[in-house]
């Protein structure tokens, strides 16, 4: 028997931008639990909450005040056991966000971490400027810039791998572990399922010493990966974790696939699986921020590599952090409906648990903002600020900015085609894109043919068959434009073939067709643009 997260596919829900139910712009707990069915209706079977604890949304939520508390711009804790018990119901597991490398500035800990002296300085990480009145060390963060602040209170600086407003834990410290512990605890008593875990390769600071000259996070290489971070997940795991029917998935930055084993090949007792991002870079350089040409193969070769390396995967193609996968690596213009169900063709047939963020069961594509003023996103606003420093043009930073933005991610939910796409009576925390009217949930609801209808019947087709869900992966064949490959389990196989482009292309291969994002049901070896088709062959029809 495999473990029921293996089976299931997971819906990720960004509370703020999910569904309003009170008319205050901002989505909420209540929303969730009026829109449940719809994730049943999907086929997914776990709900992956963002956080919704108390928090100044520094970072909407992934800076916690109060890990115990709900925000109440999203309700009550007793909203929160409503959905808790409303998920029940109809068999969907909910699983928390576990935001632990930071929490927020305005967190109890760390306003009492501030008095030199307090039991609570040790919580987090302090240091004073260095002799000559520098910064304690040359480390840059992921909103760029340097890690440390100083706090005016007791005159020394803290370490921030984010915004300022998130300072960093001190995970030497061992009553920070207990405290983690009680958090897993309360919420998975409360119902929870597991944890999808923010950042969770980075807790571990090994030495402050000064990082390597680099463009980007300098400094990373005394705390990625290191052993103390594994020590601590095997602990999580040992003393919390394995007391319950959970699991977790670790969003783990810059790791590669040697990396990753360590992190969650189930012998080593740490994360069930993770999040890597390597197949949403294969068109960029060095930063996210910098384009590069697209290609199938490349994309082809991160699957293969990370198809093959681990014994099970977390599979995305969008999260709350990454532009619309349509826009990214799809069509949203001519080709918008198809290359949407191409890339859920991809998704649904490799190995690993499948995740849909809300949005992209309807292609929901990057926003229709045109200047920085229109968006929320800290990130997007500090990488904005430090470019002006550098003296890039305006159009050009927007031209950047607005590509990458984690705002494409993060307006309204496109329910209808009413006002503010049925998401909120009034007005809404970030503007619904305009494409509300031609992209809407009602609209695919009822049309046979829709992207929604699309998504459902490749989760089920994923649920009903062992070779996908199980079977080994293959590449067959990798181009500029196509790619193909095989998933195949006792004698029965499959095979995939996709074409990422807006020209017709060849690719020879035989099999029965099972689903095409054209209506197709003979496959001759052409494929039309952006067609995806998946063929099935048995022993037996393969020999004949
Ligand atoms: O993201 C961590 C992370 O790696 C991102 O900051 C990433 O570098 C960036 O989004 C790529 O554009 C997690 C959360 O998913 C994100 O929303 C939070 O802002 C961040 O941690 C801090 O908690």
């Amino acid at each position: 028997m495999q473990p029921w997260w293996k089976e299931r596919v997971v819906y990720q829900v960004y509370p703020r931008s999910f569904q309003d139910s009170n008319g205050d712009g901002m989505g909420d707990i209540p929303g969730i639990i009026a829109r449940l069915d719809q994730i049943k209706a999907l086929g997914a079977g776990i709900l992956w909450l963002s956080p919704v604890y108390a928090s100044p949304d520094a970072d909407n939520g992934y800076d916690i005040s109060d890990y115990r508390a709900i925000n109440p711009k999203f309700g009550t804790m007793a909203d929160m056991e409503r959905l808790f018990a409303e998920a029940e119901k109809r068999d969907i597991k909910v699983i928390m966000d576990l935001v632990i490398n930071h929490t927020s500035d305005e967190h109890e800990w760390f306003q009492k971490s501030r008095e030199p002296g307090s039991p609570y300085r040790d919580y987090y990480i302090w240091r004073p400027a260095r002799v000559d009145g520098g910064l304690p060390n040359n480390w840059t963060g992921f909103f760029m810039g340097s890690v440390w602040t100083l706090d005016p209170k007791s005159g020394e600086y803290y370490l921030h791998l984010f915004d300022r407003k998130q300072p960093d834990l001190n995970y030497h410290n061992p009553k920070v572990i207990k405290e983690v512990k009680g958090i897993m605890r309360f919420w998975l008593e409360k119902g929870a399922a597991g944890f999808r875990c923010d950042v969770i390769n980075v807790l571990y600071k090994t030495t402050l010493d000064d990082g390597r000259k680099s463009l980007a996070i300098q400094g990373i290489e005394h705390y990625k990966s290191q052993e103390g971070n594994h020590e601590i997940l095997r602990e999580l795991r040992r003393d919390v974790l394995d007391c319950y029917d959970c699991f977790t998935v670790g969003e783990t930055v810059m790791v590669g696939v040697e990396e990753a084993r360590l992190l969650c090949e189930p012998e080593r007792r740490e994360l069930d699986m993770l999040f890597y991002f390597n197949h949403l870079e294969v068109d960029r350089r060095v930063s996210k921020y910098v384009p590069k040409k697209f290609k199938a193969k490349n994309l082809l070769n991160v699957f293969s590599q990370w198809q093959r390396g681990l014994s099970w995967n977390a599979l995305y193609l969008e999260n709350h952090d990454q532009p619309r996968i349509v826009s990214h690596y799809g069509n949203d213009k001519q080709y918008w409906e198809r290359s949407a169900k191409l890339l859920a063709t991809l998704e649904f047939t490799l190995r690993g648990t499948p995740f849909v963020y809300q949005g992209q069961e309807i292609g929901m594509t990057n926003f229709d903002y045109t200047q920085i003023s229109q968006l929320n996103d800290v990130e997007s606003r500090n990488i904005d600020g430090l470019m002006k420093k550098l003296h890039i043009p305006a159009k050009l930073r927007w031209k950047w900015v607005a590509q990458a933005s984690r705002d494409n991610a993060r307006t309204p939910m496109q329910w209808t085609a009413e006002a503010n796409a049925g998401f909120s009576a009034g007005e809404p925390w970030l503007p619904v894109n305009g494409n509300y009217r031609r992209i809407n949930y009602e609209a695919q609801e009822k049309d046979v043919n829709s992207v929604l209808q699309y998504y459902r019947r490749m989760i089920a087709l994923r649920a009903g068959s062992e070779t996908l869900k199980y079977g080994e992966f293959k590449p067959l064949l990798g181009s500029r434009r196509v790619m193909a490959y095989e998933r195949a389990l006792d004698g029965e196989r499959y095979r995939v073939i996709l074409n990422f482009s807006s020209h017709a292309a060849k690719a020879a291969f035989g099999g029965t067709v099972v689903i095409s994002n054209t209506g197709r049901t003979i496959y001759d070896g052409r494929l039309e643009p952006w067609e995806a088709v998946v063929l099935k062959q048995t022993n037996e029809e393969a020999k004949a």
